[in-house]
């Protein structure tokens, strides 16, 4: 990921995505490219693209597989990180602690302090999909007050929810570009 570290002022906001295995994280990345119909296959080490908007500084963004043996590796990703997607299953109940354990892991990494999250909890179309106030409640995420953080429901089957992600994610990126800002979105 390089070793700048000067956060904000670089042509393009380094983006990281993480989560547990399956949870969609590939293939929410290529709905956001526009890929069609595209079959996901379990990553194994990462993906990278990056994401262009008119008159918005563009994102790269990293997709880490999240498989269990590769979750070790996530910590060599966070290094000049401007933003973390963090994305749950919300079909998924019985792994929701697993997400909020390694969540808090990731976040007690010394590159994320100051760091801005968003979740994302994506398959919301899904019949027996949680819903979002539920999975709020569950990942204890009022409890984490040391970030600014954003929770959004979407669905990368249908794309419902992907550009509120999106625009969520600048607007975090935003709030800690200007350090004196507090952040008090949700
Ligand atoms: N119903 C539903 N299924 C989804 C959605 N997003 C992804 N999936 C499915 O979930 C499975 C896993 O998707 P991936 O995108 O490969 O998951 P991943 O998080 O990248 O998994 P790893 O690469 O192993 O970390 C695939 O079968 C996808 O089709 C969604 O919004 N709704
Ligand atoms: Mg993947």
């Amino acid at each position: 990921m390089g070793s700048v570290n000067s956060r904000g002022h670089r042509a393009e906001a380094q983006v990281v995505m993480m989560g547990l295995d399956s949870v969609g994280k590939t293939t929410i990345l290529y709905k956001l490219k526009g890929y069609q119909e595209v079959e996901t296959l379990p990553t194994v080490g990462f993906n990278v693209e990056p994401l262009e908007a008119p008159g918005c500084k563009s994102l790269i963004l990293w997709d880490v597989g999240g498989q269990i043996q590769l979750r070790a590796t996530w910590k060599d990703y966070l290094e000049g990180t401007d933003i973390l997607v963090y994305v749950v299953d919300s079909t998924d109940e019985a792994r929701l602690p697993e997400a909020v354990a390694e969540l808090k892991k990731v976040l007690r990494d010394p590159n994320m302090v100051r760091v801005p999250f968003l979740v994302l909890a994506n398959k919301q179309e899904a019949p027996d999909a949680l819903p979002l106030l539920e999975i709020k409640n569950r990942l204890g995420l009022e409890g984490l007050r040391h970030h600014c953080w954003e929770l959004r429901a979407c669905s990368a089957l249908t794309g419902q929810g992907l550009p509120e992600a999106l625009r969520s994610l600048r607007n975090l990126l935003k709030s800690s570009s200007n350090s004196t800002a507090t952040c008090v979105s949700r």
